[in-house]
């Protein structure tokens, strides 16, 4: 009997829900257009480089999709959902502090984590949960109306949540039992037809606009899909000549000569869909809501705990700039801040250890039988063998909040009296009940695998040897 394997069904349900949002939201399936377009355009003018951060068939088929849900019960479900699908909580996001509107979640990205998973297919869901509990954004009564609300509704299905598990355990699940999960899987994300209750809606608008979308309603959707583009700056200029409305601003890193670091979005704006309201009296109208949207994402090199150390000072210094008002775009600033600041080629980025690369022998060496030289700097250098850049696989709590934030209505309100409930990636563990990944730990740990096959190869009696080298980015998260 024919079965079907954990990245068979993550690759399937990824497809199946870009089908239905490009169903959902027809603007969608020409964001999905247009960036194939863009892709074919860049492999044919930088043939094989284009590549370098992954193969055309990993871009074209790579997305991420965003979901939002209320409890830590609901996270703990959508975690099992996701892990079926051999995908698991990596990194912390507090958007209650990288936004300035108010944006009271809590985030992780579920994701695969192996090299050959990722390749296999690297879909991921940024999932952010409520904070009810923070009192800057609830008083007493409404956060007890809101956890009332969110323990009353169910918006994963038994049968669903058996299937996962099953999936999990078994690492598989027969043809039948796959088709029925992606079904069940897929139906989860639809928008629901289910007529919303407006009064309740519009009270936790008053506060946030995420705090409605995530705790107004009794079923949860999926808010954005998001391809991967190769050439973010040429999508921005075709989507907008084809007349779709897009957010101010690329977020991220600028556009620069410079390697392509970390994660560059954009997105068109929330359309206002059609939403059954139901009103105070009890009568059902047609009303709209503006909650779900495009995204599109380039994705470059990661960057060791030193390079995001060095991106947040930059991102920090082009606001204080930009904050002056000297009437320069803010893309201009950056990319001014950018040259004087950043390494502007791989090798340098390497060589300053802010990023991180495997390593590989170069083949034929050695050519003469002569002894390796000392430190992973030389062996570089004298070509015994070469840096390959990781991909960043993650995301970026300020350029997360920009993309929330330019599609929320309105600015929400927030007790500033009050003082914050704290969370971290201990306390989301917890609450999930599964270990939230600490993503430089996974990029550090590809690095020094590489490392540790060279050192076997050449004989160097252990990767430490290739890591002491400070220069050239060694054995250092
Ligand atoms: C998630 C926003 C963050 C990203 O790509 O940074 C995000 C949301 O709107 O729910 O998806
Ligand atoms: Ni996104």
């Amino acid at each position: 009997m024919s079965t079907t394997s954990q990245w068979q069904l993550r690759a399937a349900f990824a497809t199946r829900l870009s089908e239905m949002y490009g169903r959902e939201v027809p603007a969608y399936t020409t964001l999905v257009d247009v960036s194939r377009e863009v892709n074919e355009d860049v492999l044919r003018a930088r043939g094989a480089d284009a590549e370098r951060l992954g193969s055309i068939g990993r871009v074209t088929a790579e997305r991420h999709g965003a979901i939002r849900v209320g409890t830590p019960r609901e996270m703990q479900q959508v975690a099992r959902v996701f892990a079926a699908l051999g995908m698991h909580p990596v990194g912390f996001y507090d958007l209650r502090e990288a936004a300035a509107s108010a944006v009271p979640v809590v985030s992780t990205a579920f994701r695969p984590v192996d090299r050959d998973e990722l390749a296999r297919n690297p879909f991921r869901v940024f999932t952010s949960m409520l904070t009810p509990a923070d009192p800057r954004f609830f008083d007493a009564d409404l956060r007890s109306r809101l956890e009332t609300f969110l323990a009353g509704r169910e918006l994963f299905s038994p049968e669903l949540l058996a299937l996962a598990d099953r999936a999990t355990r078994e690492r598989e699940l027969s043809a039948d039992d796959a088709e029925r999960f992606l079904q069940l899987a897929v139906r989860t994300f639809e928008l629901s037809a289910e007529p919303v209750d407006a009064a309740w809606y519009e009270t936790l608008e008053r506060v946030s606009a995420v705090a409605a979308d995530i705790g107004g309603v009794r079923s949860t959707h999926i808010n954005h899909l998001t391809p991967r583009v190769l050439d973010i700056d040429e999508l921005y200029r075709r989507m907008t000549e084809r007349g779709i409305e897009m957010i101010d601003a690329i977020q991220g890193p600028p556009a620069w000569h410079g390697p392509d670091v970390l994660l560059r979005q954009t997105s068109f704006r929330a359309l206002a869909e059609k939403r059954a309201m139901r009103t105070p009296d009890g009568t059902v109208r047609t009303g709209a809501l503006r909650v779900r949207f495009g995204e599109v994402e380039a994705r470059g090199i990661a960057l060791t705990r030193e390079g995001r150390a060095r991106y947040d000072e930059l991102l920090g210094l082009v606001d204080q700039q930009a904050a002056q008002g000297t009437g320069e775009s803010r893309a201009d600033i950056a990319r001014a801040v950018w040259e004087r600041h950043m390494p502007g080629s791989e090798e340098q980025l390497a060589a300053e250890g802010l990023g991180y690369f495997t390593y590989h022998l170069v083949p034929g060496r050695p050519r003469d039988g002569s002894r390796p030289p000392a430190g992973l700097g030389e062996l570089v250098r004298q070509g015994w063998i070469h840096a390959r850049p990781i991909v960043y696989e993650d995301f970026l709590p300020r350029s997360a909040a920009g993309i929330f934030q330019s599609n929320l209505t309105g600015e929400g309100t927030r007790n500033t009296t009050q003082e914050g409930t704290a969370y971290d990636a201990d306390w989301l563990s917890g609450a999930i009940g599964r270990e939230v990944l600490d993503p430089f730990t996974l990029y550090a740990r590809q690095r020094d695998d590489s490392l540790a096959e060279i050192a076997d190869a050449l004989e160097l009696g252990g990767a430490g040897e290739l890591g002491g080298d400070r220069e050239s980015g060694g054995i250092r998260s």
